[in-house]
């Protein structure tokens, strides 16, 4: 974990040391100490504190996050995945989270915005299916790389949420934002990621016990796929909430009452907030 001074935190924020030194006895930032006795803030935390109070970020470098200088100004995420810019692209996702924007409006807004875009490409340009490859590729490193830095919110005994995109399903991002989702939303999230058949999603809730289980559907499935998915959302006991989502989500057709249908992350979101507080999903 990586820790800063109250020296370089002021120096990024261009607050004086000493400034910093009484907001984290006022206890506004946490902090361990050394040996020394000098505070020592996680980099976490410092974010945290950055998107709370929407402190300006005056010296990116210190953070060792340079791609915050690159990108900030950027009006588009669009630009920096049709360009294969994947410092740029970090740069953009990060800048708006450190200012405020919840990862489900990340996913809601820019990303998905920007993905649509490269998806129309094919039809358009013979150069669409590489730009779109590419810059998938840096969207998704883009989106890992944030997903490394977020805070974690969820401790040891919140609940669990697990989830993936089905059998012949290759798509990664989507059930990648809804990990990154529900964790900002406090529960503790295990993302199987894409192509998971139903023998791998049931031999995960069996070891892991979820709470929550979430399917992200983007690929049109074969239909003896969709069947046998529906099949064993049906299989799952009572206790588990289910939540499906996705493009391509309709066509699982019917399913029972107890499985939440979702489009955006920010409902997805509001979802995880109410299982985080002990609450019930419908
Ligand atoms: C990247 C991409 C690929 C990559 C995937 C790489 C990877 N490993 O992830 C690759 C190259 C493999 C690929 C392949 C193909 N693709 Co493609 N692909 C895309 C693209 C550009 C982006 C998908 C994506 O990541 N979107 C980003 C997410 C975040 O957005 P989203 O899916 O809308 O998700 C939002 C909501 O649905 C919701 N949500 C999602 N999941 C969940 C879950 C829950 C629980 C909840 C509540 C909400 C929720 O929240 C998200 C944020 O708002 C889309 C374009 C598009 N319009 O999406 C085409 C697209 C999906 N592909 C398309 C096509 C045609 C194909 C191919 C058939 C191409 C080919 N000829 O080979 C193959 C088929 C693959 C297969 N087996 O099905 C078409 C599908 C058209 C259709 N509807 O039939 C699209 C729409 C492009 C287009 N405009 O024509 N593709």
């Amino acid at each position: 974990m990586r820790l800063l001074s109250t020296r370089d935190l002021a120096e990024v924020l261009g607050v004086s040391e000493s400034s910093l030194k009484r907001w984290v006895d006022a206890g506004r930032i946490s902090a361990s100490r050394t040996e020394g006795g000098h505070r020592r803030i996680a980099l976490g935390e410092a974010m945290r504190f950055i998107r709370e109070t929407r402190a300006p970020v005056v010296r990116p470098e210190l953070l060792d996050l340079p791609e915050l200088a690159v990108a900030a100004k950027a009006e588009r995420l669009t630009g920096h995945l049709l360009a294969g810019d994947s410092v740029g692209a970090r740069g953009f996702l990060l800048a708006r989270y450190l200012g405020g924007a919840t990862i489900a409006e990340l996913a809601d807004g820019p990303i998905r915005e920007a993905m649509h875009a490269l998806g129309e490409l094919w039809h358009h340009q013979d150069s669409g299916i590489f730009v779109e490859h590419r810059g998938t590729d840096v969207c998704l490193e883009a989106v890992a790389h944030l997903r490394g830095l977020a805070p974690v919110h969820a401790g040891a005994r919140a609940p669990l949420a697990l989830g993936g995109a089905p059998a012949g399903d290759p798509y990664l991002l989507p059930s990648q934002l809804a990990a990154m989702t529900l964790a900002e939303a406090g529960l503790r999230a295990i993302n199987l990621g894409s192509d998971t058949p139903p023998s791998a999603f049931a031999a995960a809730v069996a070891e892991h016990a979820p709470r929550l289980v979430w399917i992200s559907v983007t690929a049109a499935l074969a239909s003896a796929r969709a069947r046998s998915l529906v099949r064993w959302i049906d299989s799952l006991p009572a206790s588990i909430s289910v939540v499906v989502g996705g493009q391509q989500a309709s066509q699982l057709g019917k399913l029972p009452p107890r499985v939440r249908r979702g489009t955006t992350m920010t409902e997805l979101a509001e979802l995880g907030a109410t299982l985080a507080r002990g609450g019930r999903a419908s």
